[in-house]
């Protein structure tokens, strides 16, 4: 069973099929940021307009969340929209969880995490024009 499984991969690598299994439109992300240690990992990240970035949580314990909206902050200072970029919040991410978005208007996100925002959980995007 073990070679069948070997000889049918190799078969899809040289007729190059694609066998992605992503269901429905979701994009695939260009890079992704580890939440970690109540850290976003790495805390600055650069990418292009149209580009998706995951962010996944390995966290064993603590849920956190991925928000960039002005109404949600503590600290005024610890967010930041491009003009006519509309804010975003992925709610509560559990340990082994993901979560992703695309990023349409150029400019610089700083972003936070609800529950950790005053420990200093922050995070940026900076978006580059295509
Ligand atoms: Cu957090």
């Amino acid at each position: 069973m073990l070679r069948l499984s070997v000889v049918i991969s190799v078969v899809f690598a040289l007729c190059g099929c694609s066998h992605d299994r992503t269901v429905g439109a979701v994009a695939s992300p260009a890079l992704i940021v580890k939440i970690s240690d109540f850290k976003f990992v790495p805390k600055s990240v650069e990418i292009k307009a149209g580009d998706t970035v995951e962010w996944d949580n390995t966290s064993i314990l603590s849920w956190h969340t991925v928000t960039c909206d002005p109404a949600k902050a503590k600290k005024k200072e610890d967010v930041e929209l491009p003009a006519g970029a509309q804010a975003f919040d992925s709610g509560r991410l559990n340990p082994g969880e993901k979560y992703r978005y695309t990023f349409w208007t150029p400019g610089t996100y700083r972003y936070f995490c609800i529950p950790h925002e005053t420990l200093g959980m922050l995070g940026e995007v900076v978006v580059r024009p295509r």
